[in-house]
Protein backbone atom coordinates (compact mmCIF):
# COMPACT_ATOMS: atom_id res chain seq x y z
CA UNK A 1 0.00 0.00 0.00
CA UNK A 2 1.50 3.43 -0.98
CA UNK A 3 -0.15 7.01 -0.91
CA UNK A 4 -0.19 8.13 -4.70
CA UNK A 5 -0.62 12.11 -5.76
CA UNK A 6 -2.38 12.15 -8.76
CA UNK A 7 -2.34 15.40 -10.84
CA UNK A 8 -5.64 17.25 -11.41
CA UNK A 9 -7.58 19.83 -12.96
CA UNK A 10 -10.65 21.95 -11.58
CA UNK A 11 -14.24 20.91 -12.76
CA UNK A 12 -16.95 23.71 -12.85
CA UNK A 13 -19.62 23.84 -10.91
CA UNK A 14 -18.75 22.05 -7.69
CA UNK A 15 -20.35 24.58 -5.43
CA UNK A 16 -22.64 22.65 -2.87
CA UNK A 17 -26.14 23.41 -2.95
CA UNK A 18 -28.97 23.52 -0.22
CA UNK A 19 -27.85 20.17 1.42
CA UNK A 20 -24.06 19.77 -0.74
CA UNK A 21 -23.46 19.01 -3.98
CA UNK A 22 -25.77 17.48 -5.85
CA UNK A 23 -25.37 15.99 -9.61
CA UNK A 24 -26.25 13.49 -11.92
CA UNK A 25 -24.26 9.93 -11.45
CA UNK A 26 -22.83 10.31 -14.75
CA UNK A 27 -21.21 13.53 -13.95
CA UNK A 28 -19.96 11.84 -10.76
CA UNK A 29 -18.62 9.06 -12.20
CA UNK A 30 -16.07 11.03 -14.33
CA UNK A 31 -12.26 10.20 -13.27
CA UNK A 32 -11.18 13.08 -10.72
CA UNK A 33 -14.46 14.03 -10.36
CA UNK A 34 -15.08 13.08 -6.61
CA UNK A 35 -11.76 12.69 -5.94
CA UNK A 36 -11.53 16.49 -6.24
CA UNK A 37 -14.84 17.57 -4.01
CA UNK A 38 -13.14 15.16 -1.63
CA UNK A 39 -9.89 16.64 -1.83
CA UNK A 40 -11.29 19.85 -1.24
CA UNK A 41 -13.10 18.45 2.15
CA UNK A 42 -10.03 17.76 3.34
CA UNK A 43 -7.83 20.77 2.51
CA UNK A 44 -10.23 22.93 4.09
CA UNK A 45 -10.55 20.84 7.27
CA UNK A 46 -6.80 21.47 7.46
CA UNK A 47 -4.03 18.32 7.40
CA UNK A 48 -4.17 15.84 10.55
CA UNK A 49 -7.34 18.12 11.78
CA UNK A 50 -10.03 15.51 10.89
CA UNK A 51 -9.01 12.17 13.06
CA UNK A 52 -12.04 10.73 13.28
CA UNK A 53 -14.60 10.32 10.56
CA UNK A 54 -17.82 8.70 9.93
CA UNK A 55 -18.76 7.58 6.25
CA UNK A 56 -22.13 6.33 4.67
CA UNK A 57 -25.26 6.83 2.38
CA UNK A 58 -28.84 6.42 1.41
CA UNK A 59 -27.49 2.96 -0.53
CA UNK A 60 -27.88 4.52 -4.13
CA UNK A 61 -26.08 3.86 -7.13
CA UNK A 62 -22.58 4.37 -7.04
CA UNK A 63 -22.80 4.37 -3.16
CA UNK A 64 -20.22 1.75 -2.36
CA UNK A 65 -17.96 2.64 -4.77
CA UNK A 66 -18.01 6.45 -3.69
CA UNK A 67 -17.47 5.25 -0.26
CA UNK A 68 -13.84 2.83 -1.74
CA UNK A 69 -12.22 6.44 -2.96
CA UNK A 70 -13.32 7.86 0.20
CA UNK A 71 -11.36 5.73 2.65
CA UNK A 72 -8.40 5.53 0.52
CA UNK A 73 -8.59 9.39 0.32
CA UNK A 74 -9.25 9.38 4.17
CA UNK A 75 -6.15 7.08 4.50
CA UNK A 76 -3.90 9.44 2.96
CA UNK A 77 -5.00 12.76 4.79
CA UNK A 78 -3.89 11.10 8.35
CA UNK A 79 -7.44 9.90 9.06
CA UNK A 80 -6.96 7.38 12.31
CA UNK A 81 -10.41 5.97 12.19
CA UNK A 82 -13.52 5.86 10.13
CA UNK A 83 -16.89 4.74 11.14
CA UNK A 84 -18.73 3.38 8.37
CA UNK A 85 -22.22 1.43 8.10
CA UNK A 86 -22.23 -1.86 7.33
CA UNK A 87 -22.96 -2.07 3.56
CA UNK A 88 -22.11 1.31 3.35
CA UNK A 89 -25.43 2.86 4.65
CA UNK A 90 -25.88 5.17 6.85
CA UNK A 91 -29.25 7.55 6.81
CA UNK A 92 -28.63 11.56 7.22
CA UNK A 93 -30.38 11.48 11.26
CA UNK A 94 -27.93 8.19 11.62
CA UNK A 95 -24.71 10.02 10.56
CA UNK A 96 -25.58 12.64 12.84
CA UNK A 97 -26.31 10.48 15.95
CA UNK A 98 -22.84 8.60 15.07
CA UNK A 99 -20.38 11.66 15.39
CA UNK A 100 -22.12 12.97 18.04
CA UNK A 101 -22.08 9.83 20.12
CA UNK A 102 -18.69 8.50 18.87
CA UNK A 103 -17.56 12.38 19.57
CA UNK A 104 -15.89 12.36 15.53
CA UNK A 105 -14.72 15.11 14.14
CA UNK A 106 -16.88 15.49 11.27
CA UNK A 107 -18.90 13.08 8.50
CA UNK A 108 -19.35 12.53 4.88
CA UNK A 109 -22.55 11.58 3.80
CA UNK A 110 -23.26 9.79 0.62
CA UNK A 111 -27.27 10.94 -0.82
CA UNK A 112 -29.21 12.70 -3.16
CA UNK A 113 -31.92 12.75 -0.55
CA UNK A 114 -35.24 13.04 -2.08
CA UNK A 115 -33.65 13.11 -6.01
CA UNK A 116 -34.11 9.50 -7.87
CA UNK A 117 -31.41 7.23 -7.95
CA UNK A 118 -29.63 4.53 -10.41
CA UNK A 119 -27.25 4.69 -13.15
CA UNK A 120 -29.44 7.86 -14.48
CA UNK A 121 -30.30 9.36 -11.65
CA UNK A 122 -28.18 11.60 -9.09
CA UNK A 123 -25.58 11.71 -6.69
CA UNK A 124 -24.64 13.69 -3.79
CA UNK A 125 -22.33 14.24 -1.13
CA UNK A 126 -22.33 16.43 2.07
CA UNK A 127 -19.85 17.09 4.68
CA UNK A 128 -21.17 17.62 8.57
CA UNK A 129 -19.02 18.91 11.21
CA UNK A 130 -18.26 18.02 14.50
CA UNK A 131 -21.93 19.01 16.21
CA UNK A 132 -23.15 16.07 13.81
CA UNK A 133 -25.09 18.68 11.49
CA UNK A 134 -24.39 20.12 8.22
CA UNK A 135 -21.58 22.49 7.20
CA UNK A 136 -22.42 25.72 7.79
CA UNK A 137 -21.59 28.14 4.41
CA UNK A 138 -18.24 29.37 5.64
CA UNK A 139 -17.44 26.07 5.42
CA UNK A 140 -19.23 25.27 1.93
CA UNK A 141 -18.10 28.64 0.34
CA UNK A 142 -14.12 26.99 1.29
CA UNK A 143 -15.03 24.23 0.14
CA UNK A 144 -15.62 25.40 -3.37
CA UNK A 145 -12.56 27.82 -3.82
CA UNK A 146 -10.27 24.76 -2.96
CA UNK A 147 -12.36 23.21 -6.35
CA UNK A 148 -11.74 26.12 -8.17
CA UNK A 149 -7.59 26.17 -7.93
CA UNK A 150 -6.56 22.00 -7.65
CA UNK A 151 -4.01 20.66 -8.82
CA UNK A 152 -3.97 17.37 -7.60
CA UNK A 153 -5.27 14.73 -4.35
CA UNK A 154 -3.83 12.13 -2.18
CA UNK A 155 -5.00 8.48 -2.37
CA UNK A 156 -4.03 4.93 -1.41
CA UNK A 157 -3.82 2.55 -3.57
CA UNK A 158 -5.07 0.13 -0.72
CA UNK A 159 -7.65 -2.34 -2.37
CA UNK A 160 -11.28 -2.28 -1.88
CA UNK A 161 -12.58 -2.83 1.82
CA UNK A 162 -15.42 -5.40 2.78
CA UNK A 163 -18.24 -2.94 3.75
CA UNK A 164 -20.64 -5.77 4.63
CA UNK A 165 -19.04 -7.62 7.76
CA UNK A 166 -19.18 -6.32 10.71
CA UNK A 167 -15.57 -5.49 12.39
CA UNK A 168 -12.33 -3.32 11.76
CA UNK A 169 -9.54 -3.20 8.96
CA UNK A 170 -6.68 -1.03 8.55
CA UNK A 171 -5.38 1.22 5.48
CA UNK A 172 -2.12 2.75 5.45
CA UNK A 173 -2.12 4.01 9.36
CA UNK A 174 -6.39 4.34 9.37
CA UNK A 175 -8.30 1.98 11.20
CA UNK A 176 -11.94 1.28 9.35
CA UNK A 177 -14.73 0.10 11.56
CA UNK A 178 -17.84 -1.28 9.43
CA UNK A 179 -20.51 -0.76 12.37
CA UNK A 180 -24.06 -1.96 12.79
CA UNK A 181 -26.15 1.41 10.93
CA UNK A 182 -28.92 0.95 12.84
CA UNK A 183 -28.06 0.31 16.89
CA UNK A 184 -27.14 3.95 17.78
CA UNK A 185 -29.47 5.53 16.62
CA UNK A 186 -32.21 2.86 17.79
CA UNK A 187 -30.72 3.35 21.46
CA UNK A 188 -31.21 6.97 20.71
CA UNK A 189 -35.05 6.86 20.07
CA UNK A 190 -35.35 4.56 23.07
CA UNK A 191 -34.42 6.87 25.62
CA UNK A 192 -36.62 10.12 23.75
CA UNK A 193 -40.05 8.38 23.12
CA UNK A 194 -41.80 6.34 25.47
CA UNK A 195 -41.28 2.66 24.10
CA UNK A 196 -43.18 0.78 26.60
CA UNK A 197 -46.66 3.05 25.25
CA UNK A 198 -46.25 2.74 21.80
CA UNK A 199 -45.82 -1.48 22.84
CA UNK A 200 -49.06 -1.45 24.08
CA UNK A 201 -50.59 0.53 21.89
CA UNK A 202 -49.23 -1.83 19.03
CA UNK A 203 -50.41 -4.71 21.95
CA UNK A 204 -53.73 -2.82 21.32
CA UNK A 205 -53.89 -3.92 17.95
CA UNK A 206 -53.54 -0.73 16.37
CA UNK A 207 -52.24 -0.73 12.54
CA UNK A 208 -49.63 0.81 10.96
CA UNK A 209 -48.34 0.98 7.39
CA UNK A 210 -45.08 2.40 6.58
CA UNK A 211 -43.91 3.52 3.60
CA UNK A 212 -39.80 3.58 3.53
CA UNK A 213 -39.45 3.34 -0.62
CA UNK A 214 -37.13 1.37 -1.07
CA UNK A 215 -34.67 4.00 0.15
CA UNK A 216 -32.70 3.94 3.60
CA UNK A 217 -34.74 4.04 6.25
CA UNK A 218 -36.60 0.83 5.72
CA UNK A 219 -33.72 -1.12 7.65
CA UNK A 220 -34.61 1.65 10.96
CA UNK A 221 -38.28 1.42 10.81
CA UNK A 222 -37.74 -2.23 10.59
CA UNK A 223 -35.79 -2.45 13.56
CA UNK A 224 -37.45 0.15 15.46
CA UNK A 225 -41.20 -0.61 14.24
CA UNK A 226 -41.43 -4.41 13.84
CA UNK A 227 -38.52 -5.52 16.53
CA UNK A 228 -38.08 -2.97 19.23
CA UNK A 229 -41.80 -1.92 19.54
CA UNK A 230 -43.47 -5.15 18.33
CA UNK A 231 -45.46 -3.68 15.27
CA UNK A 232 -47.12 -6.73 13.30
CA UNK A 233 -44.67 -8.04 10.79
CA UNK A 234 -45.22 -6.08 7.54
CA UNK A 235 -45.81 -2.83 9.01
CA UNK A 236 -42.83 -1.49 7.07
CA UNK A 237 -43.29 -1.87 3.52
CA UNK A 238 -40.82 -1.37 0.53
CA UNK A 239 -38.38 -1.79 3.02
CA UNK A 240 -35.35 -3.38 1.08
CA UNK A 241 -32.97 -0.13 0.42
CA UNK A 242 -32.34 -0.45 -3.70
CA UNK A 243 -29.75 1.27 -5.84
CA UNK A 244 -32.21 2.87 -7.78
CA UNK A 245 -35.12 2.78 -4.96
CA UNK A 246 -37.28 0.66 -7.15
CA UNK A 247 -37.95 3.33 -10.14
CA UNK A 248 -39.78 5.53 -7.73
CA UNK A 249 -38.90 8.87 -6.73
CA UNK A 250 -38.22 8.83 -2.94
CA UNK A 251 -39.50 11.91 -2.13
CA UNK A 252 -42.45 11.25 0.71
CA UNK A 253 -45.47 13.76 -0.58
CA UNK A 254 -48.50 12.97 -1.77
CA UNK A 255 -47.68 12.61 -5.53
CA UNK A 256 -45.09 10.73 -5.19
CA UNK A 257 -46.02 8.36 -1.89
CA UNK A 258 -50.04 8.61 -3.72
CA UNK A 259 -49.86 4.52 -2.71
CA UNK A 260 -49.85 5.20 0.79
CA UNK A 261 -52.36 8.54 0.73
CA UNK A 262 -54.77 5.58 -1.23
CA UNK A 263 -53.77 2.71 0.84
CA UNK A 264 -54.75 5.46 3.89
CA UNK A 265 -58.04 6.45 2.52
CA UNK A 266 -58.89 2.90 1.57
CA UNK A 267 -62.24 1.23 3.78
CA UNK A 268 -59.57 -1.35 5.63
CA UNK A 269 -57.54 1.84 6.11
CA UNK A 270 -54.82 1.46 9.25
CA UNK A 271 -54.74 3.86 11.41
CA UNK A 272 -51.63 5.30 10.91
CA UNK A 273 -49.01 5.89 8.19
CA UNK A 274 -46.23 7.28 7.03
CA UNK A 275 -43.34 7.48 4.72
CA UNK A 276 -40.00 8.64 4.88
CA UNK A 277 -37.59 9.85 1.87
CA UNK A 278 -34.21 8.36 0.18
CA UNK A 279 -31.51 9.42 3.50
CA UNK A 280 -34.29 8.83 5.74
CA UNK A 281 -34.56 12.72 7.01
CA UNK A 282 -37.79 13.37 5.62
CA UNK A 283 -41.19 12.21 7.27
CA UNK A 284 -44.63 12.22 5.48
CA UNK A 285 -47.44 12.02 8.13
CA UNK A 286 -51.03 10.51 7.15
CA UNK A 287 -54.01 9.59 9.23
CA UNK A 288 -57.22 7.54 7.79
CA UNK A 289 -58.62 9.58 4.80
CA UNK A 290 -56.50 12.79 6.00
CA UNK A 291 -52.69 13.78 5.57
CA UNK A 292 -50.95 16.19 7.49
CA UNK A 293 -49.08 19.04 6.40
CA UNK A 294 -45.47 18.89 7.64
CA UNK A 295 -46.19 22.76 8.99
CA UNK A 296 -48.51 21.52 10.40
CA UNK A 297 -47.02 18.31 11.50
CA UNK A 298 -44.09 21.15 13.38
CA UNK A 299 -46.81 22.88 15.08
CA UNK A 300 -48.49 20.16 16.78
CA UNK A 301 -45.30 18.83 17.57
CA UNK A 302 -44.26 21.66 19.56
CA UNK A 303 -47.85 21.88 21.16
CA UNK A 304 -47.77 18.22 22.23
CA UNK A 305 -43.33 18.42 23.16
CA UNK A 306 -43.82 17.30 26.59
CA UNK A 307 -45.95 13.64 25.72
CA UNK A 308 -42.30 12.36 25.23
CA UNK A 309 -40.12 11.84 27.86
CA UNK A 310 -37.21 13.19 25.83
CA UNK A 311 -38.89 16.64 25.79
CA UNK A 312 -40.88 16.66 29.65
CA UNK A 313 -39.34 19.65 30.61
CA UNK A 314 -40.85 21.82 27.59
CA UNK A 315 -39.08 22.89 24.37
CA UNK A 316 -36.64 26.73 24.57
CA UNK A 317 -37.74 27.52 21.23
CA UNK A 318 -38.74 26.77 17.36
CA UNK A 319 -37.23 27.42 14.18
CA UNK A 320 -38.53 27.13 11.18
CA UNK A 321 -37.60 28.04 7.43
CA UNK A 322 -39.07 31.24 6.15
CA UNK A 323 -41.27 29.62 3.48
CA UNK A 324 -43.01 27.06 6.40
CA UNK A 325 -46.40 28.23 7.33
CA UNK A 326 -46.45 30.57 10.57
CA UNK A 327 -48.25 27.48 12.29
CA UNK A 328 -45.95 27.00 14.83
CA UNK A 329 -45.68 30.49 15.26
CA UNK A 330 -48.68 30.21 17.02
CA UNK A 331 -47.85 27.68 19.27
CA UNK A 332 -44.39 28.90 19.90
CA UNK A 333 -46.67 32.45 21.33
CA UNK A 334 -49.54 30.47 23.43
CA UNK A 335 -45.76 28.82 24.93
CA UNK A 336 -44.18 32.04 25.84
CA UNK A 337 -41.10 30.95 23.50
CA UNK A 338 -39.44 32.68 20.64
CA UNK A 339 -39.93 31.32 17.08
CA UNK A 340 -36.79 32.03 14.69
CA UNK A 341 -37.31 32.10 10.48
CA UNK A 342 -34.08 31.14 8.99
CA UNK A 343 -33.61 30.69 5.50
CA UNK A 344 -34.66 27.26 3.90
CA UNK A 345 -31.70 24.22 4.66
CA UNK A 346 -30.98 22.43 7.79
CA UNK A 347 -27.70 23.91 7.88
CA UNK A 348 -29.01 27.42 9.46
CA UNK A 349 -30.51 25.61 12.42
CA UNK A 350 -27.51 24.46 13.76
CA UNK A 351 -26.31 27.21 15.69
CA UNK A 352 -29.94 27.64 17.06
CA UNK A 353 -29.93 24.67 18.40
CA UNK A 354 -26.14 24.32 20.04
CA UNK A 355 -26.74 27.51 21.55
CA UNK A 356 -30.55 25.85 23.02
CA UNK A 357 -32.38 28.89 21.68
CA UNK A 358 -34.51 26.22 19.85
CA UNK A 359 -35.57 22.51 20.34
CA UNK A 360 -37.66 22.26 17.64
CA UNK A 361 -37.36 22.61 14.22
CA UNK A 362 -38.71 22.25 10.83
CA UNK A 363 -39.60 22.88 6.98
CA UNK A 364 -42.63 23.02 4.86
CA UNK A 365 -40.48 20.03 2.83
CA UNK A 366 -41.32 17.64 5.00
CA UNK A 367 -38.94 17.70 7.34
CA UNK A 368 -38.73 17.92 11.35
CA UNK A 369 -36.50 17.71 13.67
CA UNK A 370 -35.11 18.60 17.33
CA UNK A 371 -31.87 18.87 19.13
CA UNK A 372 -31.34 15.30 19.64
CA UNK A 373 -29.41 15.50 16.59
CA UNK A 374 -28.25 18.37 14.04
CA UNK A 375 -30.11 16.75 10.91
CA UNK A 376 -33.77 16.54 10.25
CA UNK A 377 -35.13 12.91 10.96
CA UNK A 378 -38.00 10.96 9.43
CA UNK A 379 -38.56 8.10 11.67
CA UNK A 380 -38.10 10.41 15.11
CA UNK A 381 -40.98 12.79 13.79
CA UNK A 382 -43.15 9.28 13.23
CA UNK A 383 -42.09 7.86 16.67
CA UNK A 384 -43.56 11.14 18.31
CA UNK A 385 -46.93 10.85 16.55
CA UNK A 386 -47.03 7.50 17.78
CA UNK A 387 -46.45 8.52 21.55
CA UNK A 388 -48.60 11.35 20.86
CA UNK A 389 -51.25 9.07 19.68
CA UNK A 390 -50.25 6.11 22.27
CA UNK A 391 -51.29 9.30 24.56
CA UNK A 392 -53.94 10.91 23.24
CA UNK A 393 -55.69 7.61 22.50
CA UNK A 394 -57.30 9.90 19.31
CA UNK A 395 -57.38 9.19 15.58
CA UNK A 396 -54.88 11.40 13.44
CA UNK A 397 -57.78 13.37 12.24
CA UNK A 398 -59.17 14.58 14.95
CA UNK A 399 -55.79 15.72 16.82
CA UNK A 400 -55.36 17.87 13.66
CA UNK A 401 -58.80 19.15 14.02
CA UNK A 402 -58.69 20.08 17.88
CA UNK A 403 -55.19 22.10 17.04
CA UNK A 404 -56.91 23.95 14.32
CA UNK A 405 -59.82 24.89 16.51
CA UNK A 406 -57.61 26.29 19.32
CA UNK A 407 -54.49 27.65 16.92
CA UNK A 408 -56.77 28.51 13.61
CA UNK A 409 -55.75 26.87 10.22
CA UNK A 410 -53.11 27.92 8.26
CA UNK A 411 -53.70 26.92 4.89
CA UNK A 412 -50.59 26.05 3.10
CA UNK A 413 -49.42 24.49 -0.32
CA UNK A 414 -46.59 24.66 -2.45
CA UNK A 415 -46.04 24.53 -6.23
CA UNK A 416 -43.38 22.99 -8.17
CA UNK A 417 -42.02 24.07 -11.56
CA UNK A 418 -39.56 21.58 -12.28
CA UNK A 419 -36.48 21.29 -14.96
CA UNK A 420 -37.82 24.68 -16.44
CA UNK A 421 -35.14 26.95 -18.21
CA UNK A 422 -32.98 28.15 -15.83
CA UNK A 423 -32.15 31.71 -17.58
CA UNK A 424 -35.88 32.32 -17.55
CA UNK A 425 -36.54 31.62 -13.78
CA UNK A 426 -33.53 33.75 -13.21
CA UNK A 427 -35.50 36.54 -15.35
CA UNK A 428 -38.27 36.29 -13.44
CA UNK A 429 -37.08 36.44 -10.28
CA UNK A 430 -34.57 39.87 -11.37
CA UNK A 431 -38.14 41.52 -12.55
CA UNK A 432 -40.00 40.14 -9.14
CA UNK A 433 -36.75 41.80 -6.88
CA UNK A 434 -37.01 45.11 -9.35
CA UNK A 435 -40.44 45.32 -8.75
CA UNK A 436 -40.72 44.71 -4.46
CA UNK A 437 -39.95 48.32 -3.82
CA UNK A 438 -42.92 49.46 -4.99
CA UNK A 439 -45.26 47.16 -3.93
CA UNK A 440 -45.73 47.34 -0.56
CA UNK A 441 -48.96 49.06 0.23
CA UNK A 442 -50.28 47.90 -3.02
CA UNK A 443 -53.53 46.05 -3.32
CA UNK A 444 -53.17 43.05 -5.21
CA UNK A 445 -56.81 41.59 -6.30
CA UNK A 446 -58.26 42.69 -3.12
CA UNK A 447 -55.20 41.33 -1.30
CA UNK A 448 -52.97 44.54 0.89
CA UNK A 449 -49.62 44.16 0.31
CA UNK A 450 -47.97 44.87 4.00
CA UNK A 451 -44.63 44.27 3.27
CA UNK A 452 -42.14 42.86 0.48
CA UNK A 453 -38.98 41.97 0.38
CA UNK A 454 -36.22 39.19 -0.65
CA UNK A 455 -35.58 37.50 2.79
CA UNK A 456 -32.61 37.75 4.33
CA UNK A 457 -31.26 36.56 8.25
CA UNK A 458 -28.64 37.24 10.24
CA UNK A 459 -28.06 34.60 12.51
CA UNK A 460 -28.18 35.32 16.30
CA UNK A 461 -25.72 33.83 17.28
CA UNK A 462 -22.61 34.33 15.09
CA UNK A 463 -23.69 37.34 13.05
CA UNK A 464 -23.26 35.68 9.89
CA UNK A 465 -25.63 36.87 6.88
CA UNK A 466 -27.44 35.25 4.31
CA UNK A 467 -28.82 37.13 1.42
CA UNK A 468 -31.57 36.79 -1.37
CA UNK A 469 -32.78 33.81 0.30
CA UNK A 470 -36.62 33.93 -0.91
CA UNK A 471 -39.35 36.51 -2.09
CA UNK A 472 -41.75 37.18 0.35
CA UNK A 473 -45.39 39.50 -0.61
CA UNK A 474 -46.76 39.54 3.01
CA UNK A 475 -50.38 40.39 3.05
CA UNK A 476 -51.79 42.85 5.89
CA UNK A 477 -54.02 39.50 6.96
CA UNK A 478 -51.06 37.64 7.73
CA UNK A 479 -51.78 35.85 4.14
CA UNK A 480 -48.07 35.33 2.50
CA UNK A 481 -46.76 34.24 -1.41
CA UNK A 482 -43.15 33.05 -1.08
CA UNK A 483 -40.94 32.30 -4.76
CA UNK A 484 -37.50 30.80 -4.44
CA UNK A 485 -35.24 28.87 -6.49
CA UNK A 486 -34.00 25.02 -5.56
CA UNK A 487 -30.65 24.75 -4.43
CA UNK A 488 -30.92 20.97 -4.80
CA UNK A 489 -32.32 19.84 -7.98
CA UNK A 490 -29.74 18.77 -10.97
CA UNK A 491 -31.99 19.88 -14.16
CA UNK A 492 -32.57 23.46 -15.10
CA UNK A 493 -34.01 25.59 -12.36
CA UNK A 494 -37.32 24.51 -10.21
CA UNK A 495 -39.01 27.44 -9.21
CA UNK A 496 -40.94 26.97 -6.01
CA UNK A 497 -43.79 29.22 -5.39
CA UNK A 498 -44.99 28.85 -1.42
CA UNK A 499 -49.11 30.05 -0.65
CA UNK A 500 -50.08 30.51 2.70
CA UNK A 501 -53.31 31.95 4.16
CA UNK A 502 -54.86 32.14 7.88
CA UNK A 503 -58.18 30.89 8.73
CA UNK A 504 -59.19 31.62 12.58
CA UNK A 505 -63.23 30.16 11.89
CA UNK A 506 -63.38 26.45 12.44
CA UNK A 507 -66.72 26.57 10.61
CA UNK A 508 -63.52 27.30 7.44
CA UNK A 509 -61.36 24.73 8.41
CA UNK A 510 -62.68 22.12 6.07
CA UNK A 511 -62.15 24.06 2.76
CA UNK A 512 -60.25 22.51 0.26
CA UNK A 513 -56.23 23.78 0.36
CA UNK A 514 -56.44 24.77 -3.09
CA UNK A 515 -59.56 26.27 -3.51
CA UNK A 516 -58.99 28.51 0.14
CA UNK A 517 -55.58 29.65 -1.59
CA UNK A 518 -57.00 29.86 -4.86
CA UNK A 519 -56.69 33.69 -4.84
CA UNK A 520 -53.58 34.01 -3.74
CA UNK A 521 -52.78 31.90 -6.48
CA UNK A 522 -53.69 34.49 -8.92
CA UNK A 523 -51.92 37.24 -7.23
CA UNK A 524 -48.71 34.89 -7.36
CA UNK A 525 -49.33 34.56 -10.98
CA UNK A 526 -50.21 38.10 -12.07
CA UNK A 527 -47.37 39.52 -10.39
CA UNK A 528 -44.64 37.23 -11.79
CA UNK A 529 -45.72 35.80 -14.49
CA UNK A 530 -44.38 32.28 -13.90
CA UNK A 531 -46.46 30.66 -16.11
CA UNK A 532 -45.79 32.38 -18.86
CA UNK A 533 -42.34 33.14 -18.54
CA UNK A 534 -41.58 29.26 -17.71
CA UNK A 535 -44.00 27.63 -20.93
CA UNK A 536 -45.93 25.85 -18.28
CA UNK A 537 -49.88 26.11 -17.88
CA UNK A 538 -49.28 24.04 -14.44
CA UNK A 539 -47.01 23.07 -11.55
CA UNK A 540 -45.01 19.60 -12.27
CA UNK A 541 -45.95 19.15 -8.59
CA UNK A 542 -48.68 20.44 -5.98
CA UNK A 543 -47.60 19.76 -1.91
C1 LIG B 1 -35.16 21.24 -0.61
C2 LIG B 1 -36.18 21.70 0.42
C3 LIG B 1 -35.46 22.12 1.69
C4 LIG B 1 -34.60 20.97 2.20
C5 LIG B 1 -33.65 20.52 1.10
C6 LIG B 1 -32.86 19.30 1.50
O1 LIG B 1 -34.31 22.31 -0.94
O2 LIG B 1 -36.97 22.73 -0.08
O3 LIG B 1 -36.42 22.50 2.65
O4 LIG B 1 -33.85 21.37 3.31
O5 LIG B 1 -34.39 20.18 -0.07
O6 LIG B 1 -33.70 18.23 1.85
P1 LIG B 1 -34.50 23.22 -2.27
O7 LIG B 1 -33.32 24.14 -2.30
O8 LIG B 1 -34.57 22.26 -3.41
O9 LIG B 1 -35.82 23.90 -2.09
V1 LIG B 1 -33.17 16.68 1.60
O10 LIG B 1 -34.22 15.68 2.38
O11 LIG B 1 -33.20 16.60 -0.06
O12 LIG B 1 -31.61 16.60 2.00
CO1 LIG C 1 -33.50 13.90 2.61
Amino acid sequence: MTIQTVATTPFAGQRPGTSGLRKKVSEFQQPGYLENFVESIFLTLGEGKCRHLVVGGDGRYFNREAIQTILRMAAAHGVEKVLVGRGGILSTPAVSCVIRKHACYGGIVLSASHNPGGPEGDFGIKYNIENGGPAPEKITDAIYGHTMSLTEYRISDAPAVDLDKLGTTRIENMTIEVIDPVADYAELMARLFDFDAIRALFASGFRMRFDAMHAVSGPYASAVLEDLLGAPAGTVVNGQPLEDFGGGHPDPNPVNAAELVAAMAAPDAPDFGAASDGDGDRNMIVGRGIAVTPSDSLAIIAANATVAPGYADGITGIARSMPTSQAADRVAEALGISCFETPTGWKYFGNLMDANLATLCGEESYGTGSVHIREKDGLWAVLFWLNLLAVRKQPVGEILRAHWARFGRNYYSRHDYEAVDASAAAAMMDALRARLPELAGQMLDGHHVAQADDFEYADPVDGSVASQQGIRIIMSDGSRIVFRLSGTGTEGATVRLYLERYEADPARHDLDTQQALQGLIGVAESVSGLRQRTGRNEPTVIT
